[in-house]
């Protein structure tokens, strides 16, 4: 009796979603979705994803943030993808994307062009699930966990680089702001942490964090967060008025691998943005950050549950999307 009422009120519940949220239900997406139209998109994919990758590493944390942002604007649609034209301004052209790479937006151009030269596959598969597959791809090649791809997106009909600036979290960020902003996107305190650590990967040009080296506060010119040494080696590497073209690796102690030495360089104060070392130095997060410090494998199922999530972000099914032939245009 007890085990039947239980039955009932959960089925209940979970009819009323998806009657009232269809928006929160990511019942259209599939890890087989192509099983039919084109079983080896997976392979397709990941052959030049490793090909690209050849060529430059930093194919990997371009993709990894090209996902992000796409997910973050409008959802993961590929509307990150859009070429500007002269009527419309793109996300892409959004100052926050002046430093995205463009070998992001190469490898999803150039996996979409090997996906079309199968006959069966031709305009079957979307530009948005072809950067999620390579997403993981780029993690795994990273030495990051590998996993399921959920797939069935539908490519945005929308790009404009006025919707970019306010979705995407800044630098500067604390806790409740970073929480606030993720949380808009369904995605709660221990997805944010878990999705941070993509900055183990990666480059940051010096603007992005020179408030913290050099004019933090009236009191303390450096962030006082932040580790001597590390703080001495940042101003060295990114003097004032230096070349704004100069990155950095924003993981100075393993900056190709994914891992989750992330974590153990916010515990000592190396965590490049404020919105990294606050994971670390808010106490209502730094219980995570210890646990993932030393424990790689929960750290990595969170990381491939958070990822997950990410990619349910806005999905567009039915008529609020389609499959673009061109990634970087609209049919
Ligand atoms: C939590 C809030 C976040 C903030 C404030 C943030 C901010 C930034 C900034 C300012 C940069 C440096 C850009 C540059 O100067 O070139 C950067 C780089 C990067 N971000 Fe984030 N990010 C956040 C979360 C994420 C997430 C969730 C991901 C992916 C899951 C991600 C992936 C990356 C990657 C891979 C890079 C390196 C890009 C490259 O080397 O080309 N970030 N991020
Ligand atoms: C600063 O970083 C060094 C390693 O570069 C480490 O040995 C030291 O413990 C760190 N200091 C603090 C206060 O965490
Ligand atoms: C990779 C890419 O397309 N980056 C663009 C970002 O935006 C600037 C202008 O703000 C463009 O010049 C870049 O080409």
């Amino acid at each position: 009796m007890g085990h039947l009422q239980v039955f009932i009120v959960s089925f209940l519940s979970i009819s009323c979603v998806s009657i009232f949220m269809p928006n929160l239900v990511a019942a259209q997406l599939k890890t087989n979705f192509y099983a039919q139209t084109c079983p080896n998109v997976e392979s397709i994919v990941r052959n030049v994803v490793n090909q690209k990758f050849k060529q430059t590493f930093v194919t990997i944390p371009a993709v990894l943030r090209l996902f992000f942002h796409d997910c973050f604007v409008e959802g993961c649609d590929a509307s990150v993808i859009i070429s500007s034209t002269s009527g419309n301004t793109a996300e892409k052209d959004h100052p926050d994307n002046l430093s995205l790479a463009g070998d992001g937006f190469d490898t999803v151009i150039k996996a979409k062009a090997a996906v079309d030269a199968i006959p069966s596959c031709k305009n079957k598969v979307s530009c948005a699930d072809i950067l999620a597959l390579a997403t993981r791809d780029v993690i795994q090649l990273s030495g990051g966990p590998g996993y399921a791809v959920e797939l069935g997106r539908l490519d945005g009909l929308a790009s404009k680089s006025s919707n970019v600036g306010g979705n995407l979290p800044k630098p500067t960020f604390n806790l409740d702001q970073l929480n606030t902003m993720f949380a808009s996107h369904g995605l709660n305190q221990a997805d944010m942490i878990a999705l941070s650590a993509a900055h183990t990967l990666g480059f940051s040009h010096c603007d992005q964090f020179s408030n913290r080296i050099f004019n933090f506060s009236p009191k303390n010119p450096v962030d006082p967060s932040l580790n001597k040494t590390y703080a001495a080696q940042l101003q060295q590497m990114c003097p004032k008025n230096v070349d704004p073209r100069i990155a950095i690796n924003m993981d100075p102690i393993t900056p190709r691998a994914f891992d989750n030495v992330y974590f153990q360089n916010l515990q000592k104060g190396m965590g490049l943005f404020t919105s990294d070392q606050v994971l670390f130095t808010d106490q209502r997060s730094k219980g995570t950050v210890d646990l993932w410090a030393s424990n790689s494998k929960v750290f990595q199922t969170a990381f491939v549950n958070a990822m997950t999530k990410l990619g349910r972000v806005g999905v567009k099914t039915g008529k609020n999307g389609n499959i673009r032939i061109d990634c970087g245009a609209f049919n």
